[in-house]
This record gives C-alpha cells, sequence and structure tokens, in this order.
C-alpha cells in the first residue's frame, strides 16, 4: 500500500472549551484557536483532532449534539470554522472534526420530535414497551440504568451515556443516511477526517445485551465508506474502547474498506483494577505496560495502523498518572514522550501535555464540572463511602484533571482568557511555572523535546516503519529497538526514580535524543539517573 499522509503525521488534540478565549466571556473558541495557530505550527504537528464544536446543550461538553452542521454559539459562528479550516491550511495543518453520532442530545430536533410521537423519528431512537417494567438490566457507562422512562408514552428509551445522550437506532438506514450527509456536509467545508466517537458501539443490539462489537458493526463501517469516504484522501480515527490486537484490524485492514486508524485502550487500563471500574486503583506496574505496548508493535498485523497517545480529554495527565510530577517532572515528562513517540504508529498529543501540564487537585465537590464524576460521586455517597475516598479517586482518574485551561503565560488566568474575567473552569494553580511563555523561553525545556520528536519523525522513516523489538531488562528499564533497512536504533528509558545501571551490549554511534545532556557510546554497564532515557543508532 503506497504511504499514506497520516501515517507520518503527528497530530494534536484540542478541547476547544479549554484553549484559548478570544473574547473575553472566559470560554475557549474557534477564533482563539485561530490565534494560536503559529504556536502549533512551531510545535510543528499535522493535524488538530477538535473536540466537538457542535450546537449543544453541554451535558456532556459537547459529546451530546443538538445541531451536527451548526456551530455552538459560544465557540464562534460557522464563518469562523471556516476561517480555522482555511488559516489552517495555510500553516499545513488539517482540521479533523468529532463527530459523535451513536447518540445525540435529548434537545436534537430528532429526539423532541420522536417524543412528541412523531414516528418517523421515534424510529431514529431506541423505544420499548414498560409493560414489563424495565426492558433489562444494561446500565450506562456514567452509572444507572441504560433505559430512562417516559412515563407520557409508557415506554423506556436507551442510553449508553447520560440520559440526555439517547443512542441512535443505526439499524434504521435513514439514521444512517442522515449521519452519510453530517459527513458529507463537513468534507465540503474541507475537514481533513473525522475522530469518530465510541464508534464500535454502533451495531449494538440492546434487547440481545449486545453493546460493543455488535453483528452489524462492520457492515456499517463498510457503507460508511462506500457512501462517503471511498475516493477520498481522509482520515478516520475510531475511537474503540474495547479493542485488541486481534480485532484491529477488522477496522483498519484497508482490504476491508473500512476505517483508518483506531484508539486502542488497553494501556489507559493498567492502573484500574482488573474488571471492576476505572475508579479502582492499582499502582502502574511497568512490566504490563511493556507488555501491553509492545503486543500493540508486534502483534497488530502489517496491514493494520495504530495510534499512539497517553492523553485525552477523557483520561487524567500523564505527567500525574504515570510520571513523576513532584520530584522529576521534566525528566519523567521527557521519558513518557521519547518512550511513546520512537514507537509505530500515529501519535496524538492532548493540549498541554507539551507543556508538562498537571492534574488539579480539588478539595471540594462543588469544584467538579464532569458529567461522569458527578454521577461516581452521587452513586458512591450513596453507597456510603467516605467523601475522602470518592474525592482521591475523581482527582486521580476524573476526567476534569485534562480540561482546566490551557497555561500560555504567568499572567492572572495564564493567557487563556482576559485577567478580570472568571475562566468556565480554574486554571490550575501551578500556572505560573508551567506555561508556554515559560517552556518556549528555555531551550530544555518540554515542548522542545515534543517539537525534536516531530521533527525526527518526519527525518526517518525508520520511525514511521521499522519493526520493534522489546529487549529483556530489568522490570523498571523499558528499552526497544526499531529496525528499517539495515539500521537499528535503541530506545532505552529507566522507568524508576531509582537510578540503575543497564547490561545491553552495545555499542552507539550516534546519539538522536535524550532527556540528560549526554553523548551515549558504551551502553553496556552505564548507569542511568531517575528517568534517564535516550535514543541511539547502534554500530
Ligand atoms: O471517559 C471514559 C473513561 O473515563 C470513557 O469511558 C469514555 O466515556 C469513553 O471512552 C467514551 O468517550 C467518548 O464518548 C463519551 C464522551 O463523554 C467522551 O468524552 C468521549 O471521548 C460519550 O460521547
Ligand atoms: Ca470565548
Amino acid at each position: 500500500m503506497k504511504p499514506k499522509w497520516w501515517q507520518q503525521s503527528v497530530f494534536y488534540q484540542i478541547y476547544p472549551r479549554s484553549f484559548q478565549d478570544s473574547n473575553n466571556d472566559g470560554i475557549g473558541d474557534l477564533n482563539g484557536i485561530s490565534a494560536r495557530l503559529p504556536y502549533l505550527a512551531k510545535l510543528g504537528i499535522d493535524a488538530i483532532w477538535l473536540s466537538p464544536v457542535f450546537a449543544s446543550p453541554n451535558v456532556d461538553n459537547g459529546y451530546d449534539v443538538s445541531d451536527y452542521c451548526a456551530i455552538m454559539p459560544e465557540f464562534g459562528t460557522m464563518t469562523e470554522m471556516e476561517n480555522l479550516i482555511a488559516a489552517a491550511k495555510e500553516v499545513g495543518i488539517k482540521i479533523i472534526i468529532d463527530l459523535v453520532v451513536n447518540h445525540t442530545s435529548n434537545e436534537h430536533p430528532w429526539f423532541k420530535k420522536a417524543l412528541a410521537g412523531d414516528m418517523h423519528y421515534k424510529n431514529y431512537y431506541i423505544f420499548r414497551s414498560d409493560k414489563n417494567g424495565l426492558p433489562n438490566d444494561l446500565n450506562s457507562f456514567f452509572g444507572g440504568s441504560a433505559w430512562e422512562h417516559v412515563p407520557e408514552t409508557k415506554e423506556y428509551y436507551f442510553h449508553l451515556f447520560a440520559k440526555e445522550q439517547p443512542d441512535l437506532n443505526w439499524e434504521n438506514p435513514a439514521v444512517r443516511k442522515e449521519v452519510w450527509q453530517i459527513m458529507n456536509f463537513w468534507l465540503e467545508k474541507g475537514v481533513g477526517g473525522f475522530r469518530l466517537d465510541v464508534i464500535e458501539l454502533i451495531g449494538k443490539i440492546p434487547d440481545q445485551k449486545i453493546i460493543g462489537d455488535g453483528p452489524n458493526l462492520h457492515p456499517y463501517l463498510k457503507e460508511m465508506y462506500q457512501e462517503v469516504l471511498a475516493g477520498r484522501d481522509v482520515v478516520t480515527i475510531g475511537e474503540t474502547g474495547g479493542v485488541t490486537p486481534l480485532t484491529a484490524p477488522l477496522y483498519t485492514d484497508p482490504k476491508r474498506k473500512e476505517l483508518a486508524m483506531i484508539f486502542q485502550f488497553q494501556h489507559m487500563a493498567l492502573d484500574e483494577v482488573p474488571k471492576t471500574s476505572k475508579w479502582n486503583l492499582k499502582p502502574l506496574a511497568v512490566p504490563e505496560l511493556k507488555t501491553v505496548l509492545s503486543r500493540w508493535q508486534t502483534e497488530l498485523p502489517k496491514e493494520a495502523w495504530n495510534s499512539l497517545f497517553w492523553s485525552n480529554h477523557d483520561q487524567p495527565r500523564i505527567l500525574s498518572r504515570w510520571g513523576n510530577a513532584d520530584g522529576y517532572p521534566t525528566e519523567s515528562s521527557k521519558m513518557l514522550a521519547i518512550l511513546l513517540h520512537m514507537m509505530k504508529g500515529t501519535p496524538f498529543i492532548y493540549q498541554g501535555e507539551e507543556l508538562g501540564m498537571t492534574n488539579q487537585k480539588i478539595t471540594q465537590v462543588s469544584q467538579l464540572d464532569d458529567i461522569e464524576s458527578i454521577h461516581y460521586y452521587e452513586a458512591e455517597k450513596a453507597k456510603g463511602t467516605p467523601v475522602a475516598t470518592i474525592l482521591q479517586a475523581i482527582n486521580t482518574k476524573g476526567r476534569d484533571n485534562a480540561r482546566t485551561p490551557m497555561q500560555w503565560n504567568s499572567n492572572k488566568n495564564a493567557g487563556f482568557t482576559d485577567e478580570n474575567v472568571t475562566p468556565w473552569y480554574p486554571i490550575n494553580s501551578n500556572f505560573q511555572a508551567v506555561n508556554a511563555d515559560n517552556r518556549l523561553a528555555d531551550d530544555n525545556s518540554i515542548f522542545y523535546t515534543y517539537q525534536k520528536l516531530i521533527q525526527l519523525r518526519k527525518k526517518y522513516p525508520l520511525i514511521v516503519w521499522g519493526d520493534y523489538q522489546l529487549l529483556a531488562t530489568a522490570e523498571t528499564i523499558f528499552a526497544y529497538t526499531r529496525s528499517y533497512k539495515g539500521e537499528t536504533w535503541l530506545i532505552c528509558a529507566n522507568f524508576s526514580d531509582q537510578k540503575q545501571t543497564i547490561s545491553l551490549p552495545y555499542h552507539a554511534k550516534k546519539t538522536i535524543i535524550a532527556n540528560y545532556a549526554h553523548e551515549y557510546h558504551k551502553l553496556n554497564g552505564l548507569t542511568l539517573r531517575p528517568y534517564e532515557t535516550f535514543v541511539v543508532a547502534l554500530g
């Protein structure tokens, strides 16, 4: 297969509400993003995944869409969106939009008409009679039953997320046609593709309690390809929470004509007690991380394509999570960046990750914004769990951690919005030390590590295409090689806050990048400092 642009690109995710406010209402917006394009061009990214910017009552911050072809007024206008797409194109950046079509908002006109008894639109959703009580015991991902009662019509409707996010009935061809029209609408506006929210859920059969990976999932994706994607050089990235290296090619093998790549989440579950919930925490075991990430490097068939990420708007900040934000913020954030960006796949950087932004601790329930955390809090409180325990879990894994505004400078409100405005969500209290101005002024900052990693990927096909091999090492040394056309690189990280001596029988001929100022030659017997990480060409 001919290489695709998105296989050789680095993507950057923007959560618009928290990126840059341009009109001083305390809410990030489209013009704010346009104004920051020079910053993104300097970083060197090729594409922006824009979290939803469509009309929405914001029950789930835009992941509940009430009009897919209109811009949320808080974020701007359609003209401003067109301007953003055009201005980004000028600097070589594509805009990828977030298509949230497993469900709509309950304020979408389709759902309103359905509730009003219009049978055409009723069949856009999943309604069931209440005559035998709850249709079944399926639960929503945000807690509680997935069935919401409508007493007026003696029915329930189905929602896998909040009750304000009714699931669409994909079995109805009219629904699928609506989605194809929405996609075509945006492609005509010049977007570079789609991130497909919870796409593995569209083949569901609620009556049989089949949710992920339903029998109709792949037929629908094939239909999407034929109706929308065929003949267009666009990217599609499926959010697939349950995907494994075995099932990934079903989505991304080009011969199957479905999607370009997927987001897998197996590594994101490694600090959760297996088969419980995201809130049930255990410490990360580095060997497990090595195993899971390496499996995605070696067990994924050549024809399939994967993405690489540490963070997004649903995950806590990676530096607070698996780095060492207090003792070694710079060293450990660089370690994480190098380890991931030297792997095969398309990297995604989440806004602020390139600055070393961290989680923001809250001490009071009133500081919560995210619907998932609020539901979790209420459910635990009802069970009698102590508030401190609940907040501890939320401070570690809650989604608000990633959603604090971007830290641009050391002024009050961190340059996100005017100093006299109250931002929609508080700025992380560390903004005076952690901000873009400081990072850009320091040649040794994490920002320049990300910039260099992006440049390296463009310069060396080995990073994009090379074979991967995990090396057998001590538990908290993460070392692998990449090999391509007779050249081999070694990537080696001390994933701990202790000194460790490596015994790797290699000689380095050239240092490519490292997080301590050091040239690497003889590697056997080398003692690595905490989080020390280097990439060398072997010779
Ligand atoms: O957020 C999660 C873990 O905390 C996931 O379970 C998440 O709900 C799941 O990955 C689906 O996420 C996507 O769809 C949701 C939305 O809330 C998320 O922000 C979005 O990324 C519903 O649209
Ligand atoms: Ca604004």
